[in-house]
């Protein structure tokens, strides 16, 4: 088979040319940073989970109205998407004070906060990621006026879709990132959610008893995040089909 022509790698996917104009396939590896890629690590089976998992939630976004770029799933580690213009921002939704904002506003983790918070990160591996208000998103171009009048409506929808998914397996969704894709129809532009949605990109936490099952599992070393993948995905029913039970095979005489 012709090698595919790679069109963009990062620290945790990689996206080749798709067998149709407008699509491209993402390829989730096992490679896992943190804090701007200063800690690096591979972890066997993360990418199996999180193609899984990012399936589950935007086919399931797809279903409530929620416009994504995912087509379908060809294999373990790889899905078909539609080709997008990504937004170059971090669309963070915040329930619960953790991570960044806990550091910055002296809160401790955990608080709830009085309403889902949306904020905004440009999207630049060099710079960290920084923070950025509004004003400099509309005065830089990165997104229109119009565009984040759109976007904050959809990260709402989101967090609604995904906070009520996660509750309903006894998950706390404290808070997440995604990203946002252009799609152009001639001189149409649509907006939909892009990237990943999966334990890399939220804060997860089970209501009981507390524990992280998230990236912060492997940030602050607190012990296997395969495992802390692994339960995510039982609970929500989402497991790749080489470690669900299939019945073993029996001898017919
Ligand atoms: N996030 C931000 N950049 C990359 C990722 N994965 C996610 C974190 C967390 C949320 O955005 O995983 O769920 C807020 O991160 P922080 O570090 O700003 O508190
Ligand atoms: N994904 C980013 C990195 O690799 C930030 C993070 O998740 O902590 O550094």
């Amino acid at each position: 088979m012709a090698r595919r022509k790679k069109i963009y790698e990062g620290k945790a996917k990689i996206l080749y040319e798709g067998p149709e104009p407008g699509t491209l396939v993402q390829y989730f590896k096992d490679d896992a940073t943190a804090f701007n890629a200063e800690k690096k690590a591979v972890i066997e089976g993360k990418g199996v989970l999180n193609n899984r998992l990012s399936e589950f939630f935007m086919t399931g976004l797809q279903s409530i109205g929620v416009p994504t770029h995912f087509i379908k799933r060809l294999n373990m580690r790889e899905q078909l998407i539609r080709q997008v213009e990504i937004i170059p921002l971090e669309v963070i939704v915040r329930n619960f004070a953790a991570g960044s904002m806990a550091k910055r506003l002296g809160l401790e983790e955990g608080t709830p906060l009085p309403r889902p918070i949306i904020e905004f990160s440009y999207k630049d591996d060099k710079l960290g990621d920084p923070l950025v208000p509004e004003e400099y998103i509309i005065a830089f171009g990165w997104a229109s006026q119009q565009d984040l009048d759109d976007i904050v409506p959809l990260a709402l929808r989101v967090n609604d879709f995904l906070s009520g998914v996660m509750h309903g397996v006894g998950i706390k969704l404290v808070d997440f990132k995604i990203e946002i894709g252009r799609i152009w129809d001639n001189d149409y532009q649509r907006l939909v959610v892009a990237d990943e949605i999966s334990p890399d990109s939220c804060r997860l936490w089970d209501i009981e008893s507390g524990q992280k099952l998230d990236k912060d599992v492997f940030r602050k070393d607190l012990g296997s995040l395969t495992d802390a993948y692994t339960e995510v995905a039982r609970r929500l029913g989402v497991l790749p089909s080489n470690v669900t039970h299939r019945p073993r095979p029996t001898l017919i005489n």
